[in-house]
């Protein structure tokens, strides 16, 4: 089978989710069991959520309901449905103290008539639910964390506001042309596809490395005029052709579903960003269960994350729930020309 670049490894072998994280685990000793009940559980809501996502242009659960979730936006039905789904399949396993979802204001409790784990869950159920109705690849994130607060005692927001460089493991589903489950728990990056024939995520991608550098960019170019100028001279200079410094201009792709958007980048290499603005001065995507994950995996795979102002994103300590950040994620090589770009140009 050929794959779309020479660096990630054809596997032969079948190898489900399951038996790869708990292969995983015993690598990493202190297997308790515990950490794959975690990730299995997830993986069963995945597989929920696929089925849905899947169905979704065939039953009447399109279009949005009235509802609108902290972040303002229109909550759509299936949205509504993941994160119900992932909390249902996650609050009695008793490998979690509290969770934290986009889609709640405030963090989510483990009910009380359930045990309290160790682990910490932040999760986006849906991302990039406004494509749905246009059949785009969409996804769900996730971040896990350990709890710093005494164990068997009630998770508190103490627990979840940790820095992204804390995660023990962070991943993604992508829900298109196939569903795949991207996953990292700190021991490099592998992917898994599904076969809907056996129910299973099979591992498809071994040990995923980014390339070094790639010339494609992705980012909402409608946004120019609100970009800082050292924003603009960085995509002015992607787009011009410099035969004297061997530069050819970069193509741009852009979907509007992060989870797509990464998932190209982490494959394909380049650079995705989404900056500040004047307009939103923090940027749009969420720090804890939308960049952090994704930063996780992509520094796994050999690429760097920043927040566009020369800082590591996954040092970047949270304040706040909900809190947005600038990001500039993907290849090194890429990572760093956007850095030259927005630390040296005034
Ligand atoms: P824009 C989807 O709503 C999302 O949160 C991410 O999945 C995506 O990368 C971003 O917003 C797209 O934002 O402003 O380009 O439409």
């Amino acid at each position: 089978m050929t794959l779309p670049n020479d660096h990630v490894e054809v596997v032969s072998k079948v190898i489900t989710i399951e038996r790869h994280i708990i292969e995983q685990e015993r690598a990493t000793g202190g297997a308790t069991g515990d950490f794959s009940g975690l990730l299995r559980d997830l993986t069963l809501a995945i597989k929920i959520i696929y089925r849905e996502v899947s169905r979704a242009g065939l039953v009447d659960i399109l279009g949005s309901t009235d509802l609108r979730n902290i972040q303002g936006e229109i909550v759509q039905k299936l949205d509504e449905f993941a994160n119900g789904v992932i909390f249902r399949a996650m609050d009695h396993g008793g490998h979690l103290a509290v969770m934290a979802s986009e889609e709640n204001d405030e963090f989510i409790p483990i009910p009380e008539e359930y045990p309290k784990g160790k682990y910490v869950l932040c999760f986006d159920p849906l991302d990039g639910s406004s494509n749905i109705d246009a059949n785009v690849s969409i996804g769900t994130i996730f971040s896990v964390l350990r709890r710093v607060t005494p164990a068997e005692t009630d998770g508190t927001l103490e627990d979840i506001l940790q820095p992204g460089y804390k995660q023990v493991a962070a991943g993604y589903a992508i829900y298109g042309s196939s569903t795949m489950l991207v996953y990292t728990a700190g021991h490099g990056v592998y992917g898994f596809t599904y076969d809907p024939s056996v129910g299973e995520f099979l591992l498809s991608h071994n040990d995923i490395h980014i390339p070094d550098h790639k010339g494609i960019y992705s980012v909402n170019e409608g946004n120019y005029s609100k970009w800082s100028p050292a924003m603009q001279q960085y995509i002015d200079w992607v787009k011009q052709e410099q035969p004297e410094a061997d530069k050819k201009a970069y193509s741009l792709r852009y979907i509007g579903s992060m989870v797509a958007d990464v998932h190209r980048t982490l494959l394909y290499g380049g650079v995705f960003l989404y900056p500040a603005d004047i307009k939103s001065k923090r940027g749009k995507l969420r720090l804890l269960y939308e960049a952090n994950p994704m930063s996780f995996i992509i520094e796994q795979a050999g690429g760097k994350a920043t927040d566009g102002r020369g800082n590591r994103l996954l040092d970047i300590v949270p304040t706040e729930l909900h809190q947005r950040t600038p990001l500039v994620v993907g290849s090194p090589k890429n990572v760093d020309e956007v850095e030259r770009f927005l630390t040296t140009t005034k």
